[in-house]
């Protein structure tokens, strides 16, 4: 077991400020020696909307791959049966909720064990299902790798070490997810920060052979970034079929461009992009059906929520299609929330369940609460958020939404139904990075190194 990093720096590292910024390595680039020392001017973001995409019906793809379903998933691709040869014309349909079992009022105390023999990496910081009964680990430094469960070998599916900027703690490669019609089309989605201008990309790429080819990338989005901190960010395809991300508030600290509660940005926002018929020159469609927000707020139609601060870990819960996002607070409270299309989700009028600014008194029309928060007593500092349960191995755990802490270790289960509130079921003592299943919705944590499989302690 790893000790814990220092709680200063963390997840939630401030970024420098003019006076105090370290000195830029020789390596650096105009662009970080700009974006350390400039004046914190709001930076528009690289790409304007696509004022001409075309509104589509969001293709209803079913479950998505990447997502365990509750019940043993059939080897079949969802595309091959699902989509539809001429797109339905009605509103999409709601996200079907299955009969579940109750959930056990007393979660397992968790135990953690090495997941892939003596393998370690290079910050693992996103884990999800690939087919064979493998998974894929996303290394921060750039590189996604393929594994098998108990087993120490490893193969290299994606590469992009060349194009990642990761000179500030928080940024690189940050998350990769499948499409829904990932083993017909081949195609994996990857997020990470770049230089040249400081930006976040969220391009695509394809694999043949679980290989994915570099040049085979195609840009979706690009988003300026004026600090190196705050990146957000999870990429995930929801059951709607649709690509979610997630994007922090541009980062330094008590966002000074107040880009929270501005979805005239994409900073500090979910966003929901149709991707199914991505072309250089129109990587994503805006769903017909993305929230409407008031015009006074002038949204960017890809905004599917906002008054985030830093949405580190999202997922959607493969039984209700529910997205649970963990947002990291500035100095005092770290929430959990879950997050639906036209939220305003407080920051940074609110951190958590407080007022941040202005410090007391502040408003609180219109902000959807958290589900759960906790403060930065017991060495805590910094939320990773989870994923809600769905696996068989530990039954008594099916429903809980798993989240942990990366300074303190701390990991708590909380009844997806909000039933009761969270339950410490593990203290690891390890710096949490992130969560992640495997295609039997069995749970990994993922530390500064190690990847960890849970198993139930009794
Ligand atoms: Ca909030």
């Amino acid at each position: 077991m790893l000790a814990a990093a220092a709680c200063g720096g963390g997840v939630d590292e401030p970024a420098p400020t003019a006076t105090s910024a370290p000195a830029a390595p020789s390596t650096a680039t105009a662009i970080s020696t700009a974006a350390a020392t400039a004046a914190p001017t709001p930076v528009p973001t690289a790409q304007a909307p696509l004022a001409t995409a075309t509104p589509r019906v969001p293709v209803l793809l079913g479950t998505p791959v990447p997502q365990p379903t509750a019940t043993p998933t059939p080897t079949a691709t969802p595309a091959a049966t699902a989509a539809p040869t001429a797109a339905p014309t009605a509103t999409p349909v709601a996200t079907v909720v299955p009969a579940e079992p109750s959930i056990a009022s007393t979660p397992p105390q968790l135990k953690f064990s090495l997941a892939f023999g003596e393998s370690f990496f290079d910050n693992p910081v996103d884990l999800g299902p690939y087919p064979g009964d493998r998974v894929y680990v996303v290394e921060q430094g750039g590189r996604v790798l393929l594994q098998r469960p108990g087993v120490e070998g490893q193969s290299v599916l994606l590469d992009i070490r060349d194009l990642v900027l990761r000179q500030g703690f928080e940024e690189g490669l940050l998350s990769v997810t499948l499409d829904p019609a990932f083993t017909s089309n081949g195609y994996i989605y990857a997020y990470y920060s770049a230089p040249g201008p400081r930006r976040s990309v969220l391009a695509r790429f394809t694999v043949t052979s679980d290989v994915a080819s570099v040049a085979s990338r195609l840009v979706i989005v690009e988003v300026a970034q004026p600090y190196q901190n705050h990146n957000g960010g999870t990429v995930r395809f929801g059951p709607d079929g649709m690509l979610y991300l997630g994007l922090g508030d541009g980062g330094s600290g008590g966002d000074p461009d107040g880009n929270g509660q501005d979805p005239s940005t994409l900073l500090g926002t979910i966003i929901r992009l149709d991707v199914s018929g991505a072309t250089a020159s129109q990587p994503y469609a805006t769903p017909s059906d993305n929230p409407q927000f008031a015009d006074s707020l002038g949204a960017r139609p890809e905004v599917w929520a906002y008054g985030l601060r830093n949405p580190w870990r999202m997922s959607f819960d493969p039984a209700t299609g529910s997205l649970w996002v963990g947002d990291v607070g500035q100095g005092s409270v770290e929430e959990i929330d879950i997050v639906d299309g036209g939220g305003n989700y407080g920051w940074k009028r609110l951190e958590g369940d407080r007022c941040f600014s202005p410090s007391s008194g502040c408003s609180t029309a219109g902000a959807v609460a958290p589900v759960a928060t906790y403060t930065h007593a017991a060495g805590n500092c910094s939320v990773a958020g989870g994923v809600v349960y769905r696996g068989s191995e530990m039954p008594a755990l099916r429903g809980y939404y798993i989240y942990g802490d990366f300074c303190s270790g701390t990991i708590w289960a909380l009844h997806s139904d909000l039933a009761s509130g969270p339950i410490v079921i593990a203290e690891t003592g390890d710096s949490i990075l992130s969560f992640g299943v495997d295609g039997d919705g069995e749970l990994y944590m993922l530390g500064f190194g190690p990847v960890f499989r849970a198993s139930a302690a009794d």
